[in-house]
């Protein structure tokens, strides 16, 4: 008889009720050297794909519709609904952000469907099924990749769907991560007074930034961890990074999940998960 070996990817009680506690949960060595490499490849080909369609007038040619933007002096593309963000600075002109990026890459879309992030993402939902709500690929390039102000997600998500509470996000660390190439930084138990107030400083974005009395940087942690970790969090946990002042870039994705059936939040389609079954 040939004996197959089935592997659980389910959070232990311990590890989920840390989740709910803190926010966040880090799981470390979750994706092997070789499966990471193949996603820093996946990121590098969605990243020269997005500038042949903006740059290289490839949009046009294919009859997409491209329309650029300014937000507090930094500079967006949208291909139809894909979105382009443009590193701080306009000097160099390099991508910062990619949203939804499976849209771009097909390896990248694979990885939507790993067991590895849909079992606990199961679980954290508290459903069977799910589908897709985004996925962003964050580049922070070495030395010039800028940090992300503390916030919430909840508050750029709220108008677009009525259950904001089930958006959970999960981000894979393509390179390693630790405070000088600004690594995430999350505070401890800030989701559970759920949407807080924004800030008030008159830039176009303040409403999505975090009001600093309403939360202490105290409790922030820094997620340090090897390429190839895992770090689930709460779509209200306060979140953000610090700019990357190192010669390593920290490149990363942030999937979010959602129960089945609910459309993806830029396409509006939706994107079915892989069921995962318990063994
Ligand atoms: O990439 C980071 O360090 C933070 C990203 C982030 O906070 C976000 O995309 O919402």
């Amino acid at each position: 008889m040939i004996g197959v070996l089935v592997v659980s990817f389910f959070l232990s009680a311990v590890e989920l009720s840390a989740y709910r506690a803190d926010g966040f949960f880090l799981r470390e060595g979750v994706f092997s050297a070789a499966e990471v490499a193949g996603y820093r490849r996946g990121a590098c080909d969605a990243q020269e794909h997005a500038k042949g369609l903006i740059q290289a007038g490839e949009a046009q040619a294919q009859g997409r519709k491209l329309q650029h933007y300014t937000l507090d002096g930094n500079q967006f593309t949208d291909i139809d609904f894909v979105t382009v963000q443009l590193e701080h600075g306009l000097i160099t002109q390099s991508i910062r952000v990619i949203e939804p990026v499976n849209e771009l890459n097909e390896t990248l879309d694979n990885l939507i469907d790993e067991a590895r992030l849909t079992q606990p993402m199961q679980q954290i939902v508290g459903v069977d099924e799910l589908a897709l709500w985004t996925a962003k690929l964050n580049l922070k390039p070495a030395r010039e990749g800028s940090g992300f102000r503390w916030h919430q997600d909840s508050p750029y998500w709220i108008h677009d769907c009525d259950h904001v509470d089930q958006l959970p996000n999960v981000m894979i660390l393509f390179d390693d991560a630790h405070e000088s190439n600004g690594c995430l930084r999350v505070i401890r138990g800030s989701h559970r007074n759920g949407r807080l107030p924004g800030c008030e400083d008159g830039s176009q974005l303040q409403g999505f930034f975090t009001h600093p009395d309403a939360f202490s940087e105290q409790d922030q942690v820094l997620m340090e961890a090897p390429a190839g970790s895992v770090i689930f969090f709460d779509p209200h946990v306060v979140h953000g990074s610090q700019p990357n002042h190192s010669d390593t870039p920290r490149r990363a994705i942030i999937i979010t999940y959602q129960p089945a059936d609910y459309p993806a939040l830029k396409s509006r389609v939706v994107r079915p998960v892989l069921k995962s079954f318990n063994p």
